[in-house]
């Protein structure tokens, strides 16, 4: 069966597109999942979108990425700065892993300088918004394509 791509959502992400605009833009995780979802069905790829409050409801998805992902993207929203679990998790994975936040988060504040994902990523997308998620996908699907 052909691996599809896997995009994760940390906590608080459900609520994008109701607060906090001017951090976050105007779109909802359904909007974005709706555009992403279309990238991946252009290039005849399966694509796997979730959201999560909770860690290790995120840890069970990543172990099941183990097998069914060719890709995985991740916005692990605020566990980035504080999770050693999502780390670990994260490092047992042989696919490319993309780490992806719509902020620049080194533009705000220091403790969103430091993320626990960043080492065990394979690639960064931060500050483009929801077009970040976009641009995660085609990277991904870049990705796979020349792994062959
Ligand atoms: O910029 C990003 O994508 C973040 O991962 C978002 C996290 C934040 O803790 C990271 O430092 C950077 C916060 C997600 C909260 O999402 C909200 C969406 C709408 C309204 C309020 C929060």
């Amino acid at each position: 069966m052909q691996k599809s791509i896997h995009v994760l959502n940390g906590p608080n992400l459900n609520m994008l597109g109701t607060r906090e605009p001017e951090i976050y833009g105007e779109d909802t995780l359904n909007d974005i999942e709706q555009r992403c979802a279309a990238r991946a069905d252009a290039a005849g790829r399966r694509l796997v979108f979730r959201q999560s409050n909770h860690e290790g409801e995120l840890i069970d998805w990543i172990q099941s990425a183990r097998i069914e992902a060719a890709a995985l993207i991740i916005n692990p929203a605020a566990f980035t700065h504080t999770s050693v679990a999502i780390h670990d998790a994260l490092k047992l994975l042989e696919c490319p892993v993309i780490e992806l936040h719509l902020s620049n988060t080194h533009a705000r504040e220091d403790f969103r300088r430091h993320s626990y994902v960043s080492p065990v990523a394979t690639a960064i997308i931060a500050g483009f918004g929801s077009l970040g998620y976009e641009l995660a996908v085609e990277a991904a699907l870049s990705m796979i394509d020349r792994a062959g």
